[in-house]
């Protein structure tokens, strides 16, 4: 085995023009700390776009999703909604500001969330597979299931070989958040691969009294069936009560992994000791090499810390186009700015850097600031997807994040995106309207039709 064969591309989803503060995260500390307050969209964008192009400067496959049009005329008129737009918004408004900021969310940005996707080698099936996500949890996030779905389509399926499955069931037994959930080991050709997925709740049962628990063990367990992965190379850990208590809403929010590393919190899962060993016993076997897992403890790092730095929502990655078995495994993390404000995130990355095992090499701190005061730091604006190199070239090439794509991005957002906004600006149907269009302008400036 020699040569480049897979590389981990990434999707951002570009942050949309209704970008605002709705309180509407369940169990996310940030989203409810901040409803309300007043938003700045353009900023919010722009500093997505930036973090996109960061990554694409390193050499890794970077693309973008537009976002969908907001208002969801479709979700007003379901929930009994009539008349024209200004009536619409006037009467809804009135009845809950929350259902306003539901029609208007821009929370699609946050493409962790997206789907759950598999490397074609870990799949039976033999090719790319991707289920997106149901987000039945969070109300105002479930239609962008369909949304994206179509994204999906054209994006892959019509490019290359791909399976591109339904949603799960919307039921609250499968509730499914996709990536954010997921994680994917790997040997060093991305050939052999690992899944670790994480629930908080399975049958029935959440160990929790505080959140609702994104994430079932019912719908992990589907997906890995429906991707056909391996079953002696996928894994269940269950998310442990105490992090969804202290506002991990996500596993992404407390562990993360790259090719052959796994950093994780001492209080990620619940009883995993088992499960990882056999995680670590069957990397070696198969792949000859040790799986690194680094366990960071409570004193290093509490899970309230973990939470306000967003050090686990960190990138870590390999800095080339694709991947070559005899490559130094040299590894750049992308933390969200707080990481350098909260002490003990700041020494946690001086000690990774130092330690001579850990690949991390280097260190990238990005501002987030919109997006982190929803709750959404580096990693959860992504979608990675483990893909051939060959499939790779297939991809339509207007979404690659370049120098040219950027510039044309920003021109449409500083010339249209509002700089600030707030929930009850958005029952005002002339701006609804101006906003709406702006997905119109994204499309026919980057040739997405
Ligand atoms: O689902 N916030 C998102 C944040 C998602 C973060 N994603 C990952 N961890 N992968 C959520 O809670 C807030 C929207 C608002 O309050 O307006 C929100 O939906």
């Amino acid at each position: 085995m020699s040569g480049v064969i897979y590389a981990e591309m990434n999707i951002d989803a570009l942050i949309g023009p209704t970008h605002h503060f709705g309180g509407l995260g369940v169990g996310n500390l940030a989203s409810m700390q901040h409803a309300h307050q007043v938003s700045r969209p353009r900023e919010a964008a722009l500093e997505g776009l930036q973090k996109a192009a960061l990554v694409a400067s390193l050499g890794v496959p970077q693309y973008l999703f537009l976002p969908p049009v907001r208002p969801r005329l479709d979700l007003l008129s379901a929930l009994g909604f009539e008349g024209d737009l200004s009536q619409q918004l006037l009467s809804v408004y009135h009845t809950s500001s929350y259902l306003l900021s539901a029609a208007c969310s821009s929370a699609f940005m946050w493409a962790a969330n997206s789907a759950t996707v598999s490397a074609a080698a870990d799949s039976a099936h033999g090719c790319l597979q991707i289920t997106p996500s149901n987000l039945i949890s969070s109300w105002h996030r479930a239609a962008e299931s369909l949304e994206r779905r179509i994204d999906f389509h054209d994006f892959f399926e019509r490019n290359i070989a791909c399976e591109l499955h339904a949603p799960l069931p919307a039921i609250m037994p499968l509730r499914d958040e996709g990536a954010a959930n997921h994680m994917r080991l790997c040997d060093r050709s991305g050939q052999v691969g690992f899944n670790v997925f994480v629930y908080g709740e399975s049958d029935g049962q959440s160990n929790s009294s505080s959140f609702v628990a994104r994430q079932t063990r019912a719908a992990s367990e589907a997906i890995a069936r429906k991707h056909q992965l391996e079953p002696r190379r996928t894994f269940f850990l269950w998310q442990h009560p105490d992090a969804i208590a202290a506002g991990v809403f996500h596993n992404d929010v407390i562990a993360t992994s790259h090719e052959n590393l796994l950093i994780y919190h001492q209080h990620a899962f619940l009883d995993a000791e088992p499960t990882l060993e056999q995680l670590a016993a069957e990397y070696l076997q198969v792949t000859g090499r040790s799986l690194l897992r680094i366990e960071v403890a409570a004193e290093q790092l509490s899970l309230s810390e973990a939470v306000a730095s967003y050090f686990f929502n960190s990138q870590i990655l390999s800095p080339h186009t694709g991947r070559t078995i005899t490559d130094k495994p040299k590894m750049v993390l992308i933390c969200p700015r707080q990481c350098n404000e909260v002490e003990s995130a700041r020494h946690l990355i001086e000690r990774l850097i130092a330690m001579p095992e850990c690949p991390i090499e280097e260190v990238r701190f990005v501002s987030l600031a919109q997006s982190m005061a929803n709750g959404g730091g580096p990693a959860c604006l992504r979608l990675r997807v483990p893909i051939a190199e060959a499939d790779l070239r297939l991809l339509p090439r207007n979404l690659r994040v370049d120098a040219e794509l950027v510039d044309t991005l920003s021109a449409v957002i500083e010339r249209w995106y509002p700089q600030t906004l707030k929930l009850s600006d958005l029952s005002d149907a002339e701006l609804v309207r101006e906003l709406s269009q702006i997905s119109f302008k994204l499309r026919l400036a980057t040739n997405s039709w």
